[in-house]
Formats: structure tokens, C-alpha cells, sequence
């Protein structure tokens, strides 16, 4: 597999940063629209800790309307492309639901493909098998337009995880080898779900290398009545901390230098263990 697919040695978990090139992500919506903006935002990004560049040109946050094919290529590929013309050798994620914006991205040099779709769509497996990339399979409930209206589990860990399971197999059996899991926070769940799946995470973590977002997102601040995103650091780092403790393999981030610090020094200490 790719060398530039790092995060696979123990105790040491990965730091994706964000890099959403939208006009309308929750919250970081139109700060890095265009390709310029982006890569110096991506680069910085870069040098405080992120192995992995998440670059997503379609906003899920909830009741975010669907952007046309073409316009989500011609945010997310330049990006990519000026990165490698860059000389950036590091790992290069896609955030996309859309197998002709996977394959595009994949062209231009990304590695990874992060489905939030979580792998139902058999002609994305067939992009990211066909170029010998990773994978990440997140689950959702429903689709971003309106899967925060009613989401409803009996038992949200083992149905989260049974869900991710099965698509890690059928990915698999396409020639997909390399793969994390994502519960998925905020993805047609509530908040009660979102605690229930961050207790629970250990039991995710024992299927598989598993990949946690929570970096900023709603349930953080309603947790500590916090209305402004870019304010929820401490509750992000919180969330980080727990998924340390359960095992992830790799936290999607935000605010890169700060969650890199946090690890490293959660790092240090379990090294010290006994
Ligand atoms: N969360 C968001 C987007 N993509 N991908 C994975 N694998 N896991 C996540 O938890 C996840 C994700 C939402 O965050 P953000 O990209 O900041 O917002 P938006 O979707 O509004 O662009």
C-alpha cells in the first residue's frame, strides 16, 4: 500500500485536518472558496501535524443541499492538483459521496477516498479499488438534507457497528484493502446517540481501525452551550482525548496543532505505562 498512508504504527493516532473548499461548511464555510486560499490553508495545516488532508467541496452538515457533480470536481481537484504540483507528498483525502468526484480526485493524486456515504454506492468501491486507494466507510442515517428530523436506533452502537461491519466486508470483497471505520457523529444522530457511540467506542474499535469526527461539531455545543463553532475547541480536544483512550486510529480535525499536541502528550504517557 501507499507509503504516504502513514498511522499504522501502535499507540500513535493519526491527525486528519479538515480542509473544506465550500462556501457553506459549518463551520468554516467560505473561508477557503477558492484554490489559493485553500492550498496556503492546507499547507498550514499541514506543517502543525495533519498526516492526512481531508478536502471535501460538498458541505453534510445538516440541511446542506446537494452540490452539482461538476461544481464539486472543480472545487475539490484543483486543490488536489496544486498540492502535488507543490511538492506535498502526504496523504490526500476526498471527502465525497460521489464516485466521479472520488475517480477525479484519485486521478489527481489522492489517496484515500472518506465516503460518508459509507460504501453504497458500488461504482465509488469500483474507483477507489480500481486506483489501489484507501477507503473510509462513515455511517449516516438518512441523507444530510434531513437526517437530523427524526433519527432513531434501538441500539445505536451495535446497529452503527453492525452497519460498518458488513460494508467493510463488501468493500473487501472488491480489492479494498485498506480501511478505517467512522461512527459518524452528528449524521443522523442526536446527541444522546452521538454519548452512546462515544461510550461505546471500544466496541467499533475491536472491527477495526477506526477513524473519529467530532472536531467542532453541534453536540459539543450543546453540551457546553457554546453556539459558535469555531469556539468549541475544548469540548473538540475532549472528544479527541476520549477516542485515545478507546483506541482510534485517527481523529478528523479542525484545529490540527492543538489535537496534535493533545495526543502527543497522551502518547508520551501510555509509552510510560507499565
Ligand atoms: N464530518 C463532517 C464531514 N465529513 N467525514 C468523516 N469520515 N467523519 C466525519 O465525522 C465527518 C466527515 C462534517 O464536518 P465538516 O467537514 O467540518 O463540515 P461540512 O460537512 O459542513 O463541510
Amino acid at each position: 500500500m501507499n507509503a504516504r498512508l502513514a498511522g499504522t504504527l501502535p499507540g500513535h493516532v493519526v491527525v486528519w485536518g479538515v480542509v473544506n473548499v465550500t462556501p457553506d461548511s459549518f463551520s468554516d464555510g467560505g473561508r477557503h472558496a477558492d484554490t489559493a486560499s485553500a492550498l496556503a490553508h492546507a499547507l498550514a495545516l499541514r506543517s502543525e501535524g495533519a498526516e492526512v488532508l481531508d478536502i471535501g467541496g460538498e458541505s453534510t452538515r445538516p440541511g446542506a443541499a446537494p452540490v452539482p457533480l461538476d461544481e464539486e470536481i472543480a472545487r475539490v481537484v484543483p486543490l488536489v492538483r496544486a498540492l502535488r504540483e507543490h511538492g506535498d507528498e502526504g496523504a490526500i483525502s476526498v471527502d465525497t459521496r460521489h464516485a466521479p468526484v472520488a475517480r477525479a480526485a484519485l486521478e489527481a493524486g489522492a489517496d484515500i477516498v472518506n465516503d460518508v456515504g459509507g460504501g453504497r454506492d458500488p461504482a465509488l468501491l469500483e474507483a477507489v479499488a480500481h486506483a489501489g486507494a484507501a477507503l473510509v466507510l462513515m455511517h449516516m442515517q438518512g441523507e444530510p438534507r434531513t437526517m437530523q428530523a427524526a433519527p432513531h436506533y434501538d441500539d445505536v452502537v451495535a446497529e452503527v457497528t453492525a452497519f460498518l461491519v458488513a460494508q467493510a466486508e463488501a468493500a473487501r470483497a472488491r480489492g479494498i484493502e485498506r480501511l478505517w471505520l467512522d461512527p459518524g457523529l452528528g449524521f443522523g444522530k442526536t446527541t444522546q446517540h452521538n454519548l452512546e457511540l462515544l461510550a461505546g467506542l471500544e466496541r467499533l474499535v475491536a472491527k477495526g481501525p477506526v477513524l473519529l469526527g467530532a472536531s467542532r461539531k453541534r453536540f459539543l455545543g450543546e453540551l457546553t452551550d457554546e453556539p459558535q463553532a469555531d469556539r468549541r475547541l475544548a469540548g473538540s480536544l475532549a472528544a479527541a482525548a476520549r477516542g485515545f483512550e478507546a483506541g482510534v486510529a485517527a481523529v478528523r480535525v479542525h484545529d490540527v496543532r492543538a489535537t496534535r499536541q493533545l495526543l502527543d502528550v497522551l502518547e508520551a504517557i501510555r509509552a510510560h505505562r507499565s
